[in-house]
């Protein structure tokens, strides 16, 4: 996150950490759908030959703060199953989502403080004019294009774009299924991939967003690029097919 500033501990319980099995090293950013699957970046879940990446090497870190303070702040879990968007093009990176299967069922609702939270996405068929509406992008990721990735979790603010202005910038690449957003010396980065776009609605976090990429980051001349999620939502809750439960 560039330009940002810190989340407040406990406000982001819905943040996961996609990370390295052996040393938490930082992979992505996601969000926790319902008790056993997170939502993340398609290009988070494959490599570099377009491959889907082993389960048994990744982990993703729960309710977690500082993702380098586990013992205080979050739990590890295992994953059980990497399910990449069939349309997802890496070369034009539409539709950049994947569905994570965590090895276990995670508990949100326990009898001491809650340190679970779940998601919440559009409505299905939610129709988006979010052009103009303020955006919550959070992460790990580095706070400059050359920068170090933040142990504690980052949020900024960022403006929704129309796609045909987006467009200027980017020559036409920004297709149905992203959604760009923009703000002066603000941007999500590298790191925040796979990590969320929030609105705020009534009090509440709703995910319009999935960081996808960007020319750089918080250039002035290019807006960061989301998966658009009122488009992908079908597919995300066909794979999370317990549900999405929504407590952001
Ligand atoms: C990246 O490298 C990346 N400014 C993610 C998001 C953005 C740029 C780069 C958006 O993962």
């Amino acid at each position: 996150i560039v330009g940002g500033e810190l989340a407040n501990v406990g406000e982001y319980r819905m943040q996961v950490a996609f990370v390295r099995r052996k040393d938490n090293d930082l992979r992505c950013g996601g969000t926790l759908l319902n008790n056993k699957y997170v939502l993340t970046a398609a290009h988070c879940c494959v490599d570099r030959n377009g491959l889907v990446i082993a389960p048994e090497e990744f982990a993703i870190l729960l309710g977690a703060f500082d993702i380098t303070d586990l013992e205080l702040t979050g739990i590890k879990e295992d994953i059980r199953r990497i399910t990449v968007h069939p349309l997802y093009d890496p070369e034009s990176m539409a539709n950049d989502v994947c569905v994570i299967e965590l090895m276990n069922v995670v508990e949100i609702v326990s009898q001491k403080e809650p340190i679970l939270r779940t998601t919440c996405l559009p409505p299905r068929r939610h129709n988006d004019p979010f052009v103009g509406s303020n955006l919550t992008v959070v992460g790990w990721g580095v706070t400059a294009e050359r920068g170090d990735i933040s142990n504690e979790l980052l949020k900024v603010q960022v403006t929704a774009l129309s796609n045909e202005q987006c467009n200027e910038q980017y020559d036409g690449a920004i297709t149905y299924e992203m959604i760009c957003a923009a703000s002066p010396g603000k941007d999500s980065c590298q790191g925040d991939s796979g990590g969320p776009a929030f609105k705020e609605v009534y009090g509440r976090y709703m995910q319009v967003g999935v960081v996808s990429f960007g020319h750089g980051c918080a250039r002035p001349d290019f807006p960061g690029v989301y998966a658009r999620v009122t488009v992908l939502n079908d597919w995300i809750r066909m794979i999370a097919r317990d549900g999405v439960w929504c407590r952001g």
